[in-house]
């Protein structure tokens, strides 16, 4: 990694590029920036990992660039997780201040002021310290922390840039959760690393899309299917110079859509929390229904073997992989293959001119709900905290809006299917609760006793 991962931040506060980023309605100079990032950074130095509230705001922003500024892993945490999810991001990551909210779980709350200034001007972090520690799901069990190196950020928003033509004359617009990859990383620390300004539209919604005269606009399918579901507002993005989704397929239908609409064939890229974004299409290039493109600038990819037919896991190795799961060395070992492929879990197919299509995932038991990664294993162990709960399946049913929705089958008595909604939404957070609950006697099981969920009767 040549230089700063953020090379706007290292200047003076009194730069004052006015409105370099605005947040829900709330805007920054860069100078502003740099100022409140470099309070935060002065307040957190030698701290062994800082956790975030992560709602929304420029607060959010300004915390996690005092983080980086300050070469201190930031943890971003769901502004809406539970006790269960929250208890278990600080414990497990050992944050030891919690910017932005209130001291929880023995970790002392910090409160972040964006109108703070000072100068912070300290070397470079080495480029093999962690950045973020981003919290997962797996299959089953409690989320782990993804460890992503600096340099890791760097390469995959450099080839990031490379792909998309993504310059300082940009305007990068969007309204995604800023404790994932999708919005923070690429949605936040690209258009720093950039230099491009940024329209942070506080929800995702098509009115604040089209109201927001961007050039680049990221989303998640589901924006892109409500954008493309309100005419008027899609229309509004067709003077933008490039429409970017991802996190989860995009709908052929949405990508039809949206090029009648807006007469843009929209980007479609793929990754993933632990190796970032690895695949996409390009500005200059070909874009079609169905298709991520082709691999950046210093990845590889390969199909595993054994679908035959040229189908299997997709398999690849980069400058832009996360260095291991904290505290979870086996879990980070079996993710990569004996010769050091990292194993995606995805089945994809890379067809003659070396488009990559994704097919589909390895296991059922991780569910794509409105671009969010959702373990079914974690919502089964939260309903069965609740007491009336004597046994749960979870699973991802194909879904219109948010391409597949969670449902629960339970044995439960004496509780109702709303019960359960809040229940979980109140536990973890409210994008991991089911959205339909199906009450059964009894699960379907094998002679074994193992729950068979491909007999469980379709919602
Ligand atoms: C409803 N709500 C509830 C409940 N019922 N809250 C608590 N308990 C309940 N029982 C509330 C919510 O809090 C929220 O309130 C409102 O209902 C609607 O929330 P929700 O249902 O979550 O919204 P949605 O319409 O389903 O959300 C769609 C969405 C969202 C906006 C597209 O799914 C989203 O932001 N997705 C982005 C996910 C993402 O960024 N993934 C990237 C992962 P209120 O409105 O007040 O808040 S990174 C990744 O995948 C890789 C690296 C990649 O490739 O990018
Ligand atoms: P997460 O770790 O939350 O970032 O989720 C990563 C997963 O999102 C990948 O393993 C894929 O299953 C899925 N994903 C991301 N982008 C795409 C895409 N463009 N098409 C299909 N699936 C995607």
């Amino acid at each position: 990694m040549a230089g700063a991962l953020l090379p706007s931040l290292a200047g003076p506060y009194d730069d004052d590029r006015p409105d370099v980023l605005s947040v829900a309605g709330r805007s920054c100079s860069l100078g502003g920036l740099r100022g409140a990032a470099g309070a935060v950074a002065r307040r957190i130095a030698g701290a062994p990992a800082v956790a975030v509230r992560a709602d929304a705001s420029l607060e959010t922003v300004v915390a996690v660039l005092g983080g980086l500024l300050a070469g201190v892993p930031v943890v971003p945490l769901p502004p809406d997780a539970g006790p269960a999810e929250r208890k278990h991001i600080l414990r497990d990551s050992g944050a030891a201040l919690l910017l932005g909210g209130d001291s929880v779980e023995g970790v002392e709350g910090v409160p972040v002021d964006a109108g703070e200034r000072v100068d912070w001007s300290r070397p470079e972090p080495a480029p093999d310290s962690t950045a973020l520690i981003l919290y997962t799901s797996g299959t089953t069990g409690a989320p782990k922390g993804a460890l992503l190196p600096r340099a890791a950020l760097a390469a995959d928003l450099d080839a990031l840039a490379e792909a998309w033509d993504w310059t300082a004359d940009d305007t990068l617009v969007h309204g995604l959760p800023l404790f994932h990859v999708h919005g923070l990383v690429l949605g936040v620390l690209g258009a720093l690393r950039v230099g491009s300004r940024l329209v942070h539209t506080g929800r995702p919604t098509p009115e604040a899309y089209a109201a927001a005269g961007g050039s680049l606009y990221f989303g998640v399918p589901t924006v892109w299917g409500r954008v493309a579901g309100n005419a008027s507002a899609a229309r509004e993005l067709s003077g933008a110079r490039l429409l970017v989704s991802g996190s989860a397929p995009l709908p052929a239908p949405v990508f039809r859509d949206l090029e009648r609409l807006t007469g843009q064939r929209p980007v479609e890229r793929y990754g993933m929390t632990e190796t970032l974004i690895t695949v996409s299409a390009r500005a200059g290039g070909d874009r079609r229904p169905g298709c991520v493109g082709t691999p950046l600038h210093g990845i590889a990819t390969r199909i595993a073997a054994e679908e035959g037919a040229g189908i299997g896991e997709l398999q690849l190795t980069g400058p832009t992989l996360f260095s291991g799961y904290l505290g979870r060395p086996e879990a980070t070992a079996a993710s990569f293959t004996d010769d050091g492929w990292f194993r995606t879990g995805d089945i994809a197919a890379i067809d003659p001119d070396g488009t990559h299509r994704i097919v589909g995932r390895a296991s059922t038991d991780l569910i794509k709900s409105g671009g969010y990664r959702i373990g079914a294993g974690e919502v089964e162990n939260a309903l069965l905290d609740h007491p009336a709960v004597q046994e749960a399946a979870v699973v991802g049913a194909p879904h219109d809006d948010l391409g597949q929705q969670i449902v629960a089958y339970v044995v439960a008595d004496g509780v109702t299917e709303r019960d359960l909604i809040d229940f979980v939404a109140g536990h973890l957070s409210a994008h991991k609760r089911p959205r339909r609950v199906v009450f059964l006697d009894a699960l379907p099981r094998n002679a074994m006793g193992k729950p068979q969920k491909r007999l469980l009767p379709p919602v």
